[in-house]
């Protein structure tokens, strides 16, 4: 198969069999205990779920069908030119279908994607404009999602009766791909709304990747139109394009139950179209326990920053803590509601840092980021709440987009909606090609737990 559609075909029937039946023998099966804490504490370790394409371990972290981070580093395909990170198609690829691409297919996915995206919707370009430029690039992502509803394809034909159940998946899928296709320009419309008038920063090219677009329409690539407005060298914009590549290609999914993912496949049950279904995921991960803490990682950063006389003073950092945590605050960046080691995709941006020590000796505020990993567990295991007290996702990736000249924090959640689109998409494809129905759990009140544990 060349491209995704034909990839994806092949494997459907085999696996519609294989639920079909595995329900058929095993649907009565009881899978575990719900407990009243439980239902009472966001459902934490429920195994309710169906989620195809990745799985989290509290040890180990996240698996993209069963293949680590360094794994997919090693086998999924890039640009082919050394050094260069696996590009967010590849990965977009593995999930849909459970296969590693070749470069061939990934190079057809690549230009497929670049095709779909050339042009936002007249509508979306419109509403876009009309946003205030102070308003949150988050609402500003969600408003330009669900606007291009308008354009789904799965709407208007279920709408019209065209389609049956059993080919929803084809036009989730068609949706889901124009949906991810169109984030470099509405993520780019978005920067420039709040940093340049409304005016593009840069060029888009159906000739290139999907996260060269992304960085070129940030303004952010020598070929930049606003005349690369961060002075990059060369050399670092390379490393910028590869900074945004592994970012997008390993924030993609976090299996089903975060926030963001979970809204997806929530609203989607109800065949609500990808833009909307997604739209509401990106409403979640603007949330300050989710997607935001990017953003608040790095505002703390730069307080924290300002109010010690030096990274090395470690005493310094520890009371900074202590003053965070005593007036009631989370730390940002740290703790995970089932990771319990530190994040290994924190690892991976660590690592980016570290493999550069030219590029980010002088820079405080990595330095400080690097430091706090190894302070703020010790402080969190010493106050005793958080049951990981060690970096999450978000500790790292913020810090290096502001070293290479993104500064408005707000934005940088944005860049996390981009990939996070490419899991939840893709299981959505899944739910449709399974047939999931709607989702309806029961919900009790306080009598009816009172019931449930008989004591009246
Ligand atoms: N700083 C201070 N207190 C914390 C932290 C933290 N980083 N993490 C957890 N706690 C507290 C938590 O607020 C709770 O307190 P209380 O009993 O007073 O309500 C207690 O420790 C137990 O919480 P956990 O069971 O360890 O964590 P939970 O599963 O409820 O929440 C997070 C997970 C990620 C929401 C939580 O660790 C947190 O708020 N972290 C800071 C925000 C953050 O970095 N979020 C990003 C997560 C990654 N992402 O992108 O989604
Ligand atoms: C995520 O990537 O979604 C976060 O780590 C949060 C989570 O998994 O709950």
């Amino acid at each position: 198969a060349i491209t995704l559609k034909e990839a994806l075909e092949e494997v459907i029937p085999q696996r519609r069999d294989a639920i079909t039946e595995f329900k058929a023998v095993y649907g009565d099966t009881v899978v575990g205990p719900i407990t009243i804490s439980s239902i009472l504490g966001g459902m934490r370790g429920n195994q309710s779920m169906f989620w195809q394409g990745t799985s989290l371990d509290p040890e180990h972290g996240i698996k993209f069908q069963g293949l680590t981070i360094d794994q997919c580093q090693k086998r999924l395909p890039g640009t082919g030119i050394d050094g260069d990170n696996f590009l967010p198609e590849s990965m977009l690829w593995l999930l849909l279908t459970g296969s590693v691409p070749t470069l061939e297919q990934t190079n057809s996915l690549k230009k497929e994607l670049a095709f779909r995206g050339r042009k936002l919707p007249q509508d979306t370009e419109k509403v876009l404009l009309c946003l205030p430029r102070e308003m949150h690039p988050m609402t500003q992502l969600a408003i330009g999602l669900a606007s291009m509803n308008k354009g789904s394809v799965f709407a208007t034909n279920y709408q019209n009766g065209l389609i049956g159940k059993k080919d929803f998946w084809i036009d989730t899928l068609e949706d889901s791909l124009n949906l991810i296709a169109s984030l470099p320009l509405l993520t780019g419309r978005i920067y420039s709304n709040i940093t340049n008038e409304g005016r593009s920063l840069g060029e888009y090219s159906e000739d290139t990747d999907w996260c060269s677009n992304i960085c070129s329409l940030l303004g952010m690539t020598n070929g930049s139109k606003s005349s690369n407005k961060c002075s990059l060298n060369s050399q670092q914009s390379l490393d910028f394009v590869n900074l945004m590549r592994l970012y997008t290609g390993i924030h993609v999914d976090h299996e089903g139950g975060n926030v963001s993912a979970h809204t997806t496949h929530l609203v989607g049950s109800a065949l609500s179209d990808p833009y909307l279904s997604y739209s509401s995921g990106i409403m979640g991960l603007a949330g300050p326990l989710h997607g935001l803490a990017a953003q608040e990682v790095v505002r703390f950063l730069l307080e924290m920053n300002s109010n010690i006389s030096s990274v090395e003073h470690e005493e310094e950092i520890e009371d900074y803590l202590w003053k965070v945590l005593n007036s009631s605050r989370v730390i940002p960046g740290y703790g995970h509601a089932v990771l319990r080691k530190p994040d290994p995709r924190f690892t991976a941006m660590l690592e980016f840092a570290q493999a550069r020590p030219d590029e980010f000796k002088n820079d405080e505020n990595v330095l400080l980021m690097q430091k706090l990993s190894e302070v703020a567990p010790k402080v969190l295991l010493k106050h005793g709440k958080s049951k990981n007290p060690f970096p999450n996702v978000d500790s790292a990736s913020g810090i290096l987009f502001y070293h290479y000249g993104i500064k408005e924090l707000l934005f940088f959640t944005v860049i996390f909606g981009c990939s996070r689109a490419i899991g939840p998409l893709t299981q959505l494809v899944w739910d449709r090609v399974l047939g999931l129905p709607i989702e309806r759990p029961k919900s009790l009140n306080f009598k009816g737990l009172e019931a449930l544990t008989k004591v009246i």
